[in-house]
């Protein structure tokens, strides 16, 4: 799949706001600072589509993004220590109401490839399977690993999140490593879901 011409549709702070669109709903997913916004920008050819940040974000808004074939939702993300409980509260139920209810054809759940899950990414994958979200595990920054140890570091992964090797893709935004891939699982997740709405015609 090529994406050709991502832009920046809008930014909703709360449920009601939610984006509504007939195009395929991508999610991206994970602790703040992982590269959410780097991997965005790297699937769009695109430097400055998402706004990336050196001090993790503060940001608690899904960020909507036009990428022709699909919409790319940007999920705020977790883990940012500075928060309050009651920020931490309200996140919790932005997201638990935007995976409930918005049709998602596929999350990528990030996480860092250098460090083992941590509790919240693991509550993040558990609350996929509760609400049966279609995902994929993306392991961000394999540019910062030597290349040997990027399939032990998946294996690792894959074991503390209870999911196959298969299911992780290692990606660097730095040097463009495993953007195809991740298109290309996009780009199954969009067909598979068609086919069944043919099927059920
Ligand atoms: N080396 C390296 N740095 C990355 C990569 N992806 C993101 N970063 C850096 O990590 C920081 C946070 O990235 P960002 O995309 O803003 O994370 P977000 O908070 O999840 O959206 C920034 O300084 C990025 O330059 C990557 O693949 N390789
Ligand atoms: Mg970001």
């Amino acid at each position: 799949m090529k994406i050709k011409d991502a832009t920046f549709i809008t930014s909703v702070a709360s449920a009601d706001k939610f984006y509504k669109t007939d195009k395929p709903i991508i999610a991206v997913a994970g602790k703040s600072n992982v590269g959410k916004s780097s991997l965005i920008n790297m699937l769009a050819n695109k430097k400055k589509l998402a706004k990336t940040s050196v001090t993790p974000g503060r940001t608690r808004l899904i960020n909507y993004f036009d990428f022709g074939e699909f919409v790319l939702a940007d999920l705020p993300g977790y883990g940012f220590a500075k928060v309050s409980k009651e920020e931490k509260k309200k996140w919790g139920e932005l997201l638990e109401s935007f995976l409930a209810t918005q049709k998602i054809k596929l999350l990528l759940s990030l996480v860092d490839i250098r460090h083992d899950p941590t509790a919240d990414d693991k509550m993040m994958v558990n609350y996929l399977y509760h609400y049966a979200v279609p995902f994929a595990l993306v392991a961000t920054k394999a540019d910062k690993l030597g290349k040997t140890k990027i399939k032990p570091r998946v294996k690792e992964i894959a074991t503390e999140l209870r999911v196959g090797v298969m299911d992780i893709t290692a990606t660097s935004a730095e040097n463009g490593f495993g953007k195809e891939q991740v298109l290309s699982i996009i780009e199954s997740a969009i067909a598979v879901n068609n086919e069944k709405e043919t099927e059920e015609e």
